[in-house]
């Protein structure tokens, strides 16, 4: 299936073809740096982060400004037209309040992806309008007002709610982005299991592209970046298309995932990474 999005004249187009990846890094949960640069208003800091995801290879790059300390539904528009003029990315807008969302549609030029709605009555009441009147691509996370469901068939009930509801308001299936809910192992070792396997039923009953935050099932634990990369690479097979992950850190291992499962003909795009690699560390 192909999910379109924009940013003005640009689109790109998430399927299974190749990996989209979408940059994490605009967000201040667990990086003080971020949170502090957001709450003073420094947007230079944000900029620099913005550029430098879309120099490691971001796709897409997810906005998240929601610290206790800001407005959000003043700062997310402003930091969306920021990043907007800066990059010629389409962009993700994260946030879990409807009313800073629909400030940052406003601004937005193009069809951007919603982050996110979910099974939730007053999730699906408010951020399903938005995504119809402005025509956006949404991510869905199954999950509802009991919180993350630790079972595959809870959330596939979920799953089906909100594909449900989104039908009701002629959103079409290709502009939902499932999300498997990655969660951290080090708090439950069979976290990785349970998302892994909502992501091979979620491809399997809907096609849909499913996007996951890859850098949650890591916390607290040491080595995260192979950790983060082995579950990529799991959850890449099993049928995630659109991971938020950091790039930088991340691209190698997905691009090996990708050439794996026979989507990089010749192996071209994993050599001319490489070469670009080595070209740089040559200088
Ligand atoms: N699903 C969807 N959206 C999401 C998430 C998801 N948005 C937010 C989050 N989860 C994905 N983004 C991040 C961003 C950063 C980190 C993890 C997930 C992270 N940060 C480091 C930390 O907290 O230790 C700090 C990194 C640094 O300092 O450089 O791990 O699941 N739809």
């Amino acid at each position: 299936m192909e999910t379109k999005i924009s940013i003005r004249d640009k689109t790109l187009i998430i399927s299974d073809k190749k990996t989209t990846f979408i940059g994490e890094r605009i967000n201040p949960t667990g990086k003080k740096s971020m949170a502090r640069a957001l709450a003073n208003g420094d947007l230079d800091f944000v900029l620099a982060e913005a550029k430098s995801q879309v120099e490691a290879g971001a796709d897409v790059l997810d906005v998240n400004v929601g610290t206790p300390e800001v407005d959000e539904v003043k700062l997310l528009p402003e930091v969306v037209k920021l990043v907007m003029n800066e990059v010629d990315v389409p962009l993700c807008i994260d946030s879990g309040n409807p009313a800073a969302l629909e400030a940052a549609l406003k601004v937005y030029e193009g069809k951007p992806l919603i982050n996110s709605v979910n099974g939730e009555e007053k999730s699906l009441e408010k951020v399903l309008p938005l995504v119809r009147d402005f025509g956006a691509a949404v991510i869905a996370l199954p999950m509802d007002e009991k919180g993350i469901p630790q079972d595959v068939s809870t959330r596939m009930r979920i799953a089906d709610t909100i594909v449900d509801r989104c039908d009701k308001f002629d959103i079409p299936l290709e502009d939902i982005v499932f999300d498997g809910l990655a969660l951290s192992l080090g708090v439950d070792s069979n976290a990785g299991v349970t998302t892994i396997e909502t992501i091979r039923q979620l491809k399997e009953k809907y096609g849909v592209n499913i996007t996951l935050g890859a850098s949650n099932v890591s916390f607290s634990l040491p080595g995260r970046d192979v950790i983060n990369t082995v579950y990529l690479g799991i959850a890449i097979a099993a049928g995630a298309t659109c991971p938020i992950v950091d790039v930088a850190k991340v691209k190698e291992g997905v691009l090996a995932a990708d050439l794996i499962l026979g989507r990089d003909r010749h192996a071209l795009r994993y050599i001319r990474y490489w070469r670009q690699r080595q070209r740089m560390q040559a200088n």
